[in-house]
């Protein structure tokens, strides 16, 4: 049987699960303290963080009431230079410490660049009007649909090269669940600037952490999520600001 000193005075619960920030920019993170004795539990909440970053505030005196809880926002701001990192912060309320992993990428310009420019795509649904350019045409309410496999893709051309920070892809239900962005100078040449191994639909943000000079941004299915070949409403290309 457990003695009473044994159980931890408090819990501690952190969202969301991993903070998605931008370098130079204040990001939100919520602690929640709970009591877990039959009185309220008093203490100092501590974060610890990498040298360089700004958490505000950086210590609190915390009551969690009896039975209850009490969330505690922080202001988490990483440096210029964390773009691309990951990083782990810790809270401490106590005896008990509780980790928050953050990803840490560049920030972009609020333009989508790929709005209204050429699109191309390795096929189009059979029988259908879902043609490459409904997913650049600004129009939340069409879309592109490939024919069945797994190998298809869509490209947009740029105007003009930019290093670009951002790609945002809004899946109809027919998603991908592996798929990689693909970034190129020329639309010859391909590199591949981001890989996402387990997408879930629904819009998918993808970051570019590393500076390029891209003029032709490619979605490359790897793996379809269903029967149904790869269809997205919009894509969105963002450079880094
Ligand atoms: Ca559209």
């Amino acid at each position: 049987m457990p003695r009473y000193a044994d159980v931890p005075a408090a819990e501690l619960r952190i969202t969301p699960g991993t903070l998605v920030a931008t370098a130079g920019q204040r990001a939100t993170a919520t602690v929640v303290v709970s009591s877990q004795l039959a009185r309220p539990v008093t203490e100092t909440l501590k974060v610890t963080a990498p040298e360089g970053w700004t958490v505000s505030p950086a210590q609190k005196e915390v009551t969690a009431p009896r039975g209850g809880q009490v969330a505690v926002p922080f202001e988490i701001t990483p440096p210029a230079g964390a773009a691309g990192r990951s990083e782990r912060l810790s809270f401490t309320f106590g005896s008990v410490t509780q980790e928050l992993q953050v990803e840490v990428h560049r920030p972009v310009a609020a333009d989508n660049l790929a709005k209204g420019r050429p699109a191309t795509a390795s096929s189009v649904e059979g029988g259908t009007v879902f043609q490459a350019a409904k997913a650049v045409d600004g129009d939340a309410a069409t879309r592109w649909s490939s024919r069945a496999a797994d190998g298809e893709w869509i490209q947009v051309e740029l105007a003009q090269p930019v290093d670009v920070g951002k790609v945002v892809l809004r899946w109809e239900a027919a998603y991908g669940s592996a798929y990689r962005i693909e970034v190129s100078a020329d639309g010859v040449t391909w590199t591949p600037a981001a890989e996402v191994g387990a997408g879930n639909g629904g819009v998918d943000e993808v970051w570019i952490d590393s500076p390029n000079s891209t003029r032709f941004v490619r979605m490359q299915g790897v793996r379809r999520a269903t029967r149904y070949g790869y269809s997205l409403w919009e894509v969105e290309v963002h450079r880094a600001a």
